[in-house]
């Protein structure tokens, strides 16, 4: 496996210094956070990224996230100049050494939590996301903002946006991404890039906004719109774990052998019995999914994909960017490491 991590950028209060210094850690996961979603990125800031990056011992191979612009998802008129303008982007990235592109699928919010400082009875802090608090709440009639979403839409548009999503519903949003994939994957495998999807988070509608990404016969429908090894899997265990139907190692072990898994999430959740969820420490002590087991079903399908630790826990008073601090990230990339270690050595004997 390739470890990497995530890393925001030059505002980020985590340093390229302090990644390099994690055990084992190979790449840098970042992104051109200067231009808006449907915009071609320069090629001089891929370029600085990865001048950066290499100049601290790592290597920018792997890009989390290429947005889709909302307008692709929604088959707009103008889609199709901008899946255009999405290909472009592959391919700068590709001239640069990038191997594998992460995106999504999610109408409007990225993810969805009621709250992003959650206290633990350790003093630690988390992203959590509480059915009650989601309960009653109506963004087509209520003025609400919850954490992460995109702030730079107004509330009529995002009105405006959850309408247009709820007409256009699940299957119109499967042809639209199947119009998406039929376009982009052939770019990629010219490229010698793997795109990988990122499951919705969490994997089930919200506010009646179609979710497609979600469960395994969905991800069964998702691969085989192209059935290429361009066209790939993040599999976040986070993501896809926050819904009790979901089997995490079952589908690691089912689409790691398939070889459609190219980046790996590695997250813990705390699923409660009404669907709330938190947000935990990477060790399976310390949630609901079985790291154990993820893992072992990543080495024993011969896995040499990209892992990274993902959201971590906010500890030892640190601030900055919830669920992207260094040091819980960093405690779960030690136990990331230990995990592959011990089930390499013993896949071996
Ligand atoms: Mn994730």
């Amino acid at each position: 496996m390739k470890l990497s991590f995530r890393w925001y950028g030059k505002d980020d209060p985590v340093t390229l210094q302090n990644i390099r210094q994690i055990p084992n850690m190979r790449s840098v996961v970042s992104a051109v956070y200067d231009v808006k979603p449907g915009e071609v990125w320069p090629e001089e800031s891929i370029a600085e990224m990865k001048k950066e990056v290499e100049a601290n011992g790592m290597l920018f191979d792997i890009v989390e996230s290429v947005p889709v612009p909302e307008n692709i998802k929604l088959g707009a008129p103008d889609a199709d100049k901008l899946i255009d303008v999405y290909c472009e982007n592959i391919r700068r990235c590709a001239k640069y050494g990038i191997k594998c592109i992460t995106y999504n699928f999610m109408p409007v919010f990225d993810w969805t939590r009621t709250q992003l400082d959650k206290v633990a009875t350790d003093g630690s802090t988390s992203l959590v996301m509480y059915m009650d608090q989601l309960k009653g709440l109506d963004p087509l009639k209520d003025d609400i903002h919850l954490p992460g979403w995109d702030s730079s839409y107004t509330q009529s548009e995002v009105r405006d946006l959850i309408a247009a999503y709820g007409e256009l519903g699940e299957e119109g949003l499967w042809r639209n991404l199947e119009h998406f994939l039929k376009k982009i994957i052939p770019v990629a495998e010219e490229c010698g890039v793997q795109m990988a999807i990122h499951p919705d988070d969490p994997p089930y509608p919200i506010f009646g906004i179609p979710r497609i990404i979600t469960n395994e016969a969905n991800l069964d429908r998702m691969l085989s719109i192209v059935d290429s090894p361009a066209n790939c899997l993040c599999l976040c265990t986070g993501s896809l774990g926050c819904a009790a139907f979901n089997d995490i190692p079952k589908m690691v072990r089912k689409y790691s052998a398939m070889n459609r898994i190219a980046f790996m999430h590695i997250r813990q959740v705390t699923l409660m019995e009404d669907g709330s969820f938190e947000e935990s420490g990477h060790l399976s002590a310390c949630g609901s999914l079985d790291m154990y087991e993820i893992v072992k079903a990543l080495v024993e399908t011969g896995f040499d994909g990209y892992v990274r630790p993902d959201h971590g826990r906010m500890i030892w008073g640190e601030t900055g960017k919830p669920g992207y601090g260094l040091y819980d990230r960093a405690l779960g990339a030690a136990y990331i490491n230990g995990l592959f270690e011990a089930c390499e050595k013993e896949n071996k004997k």
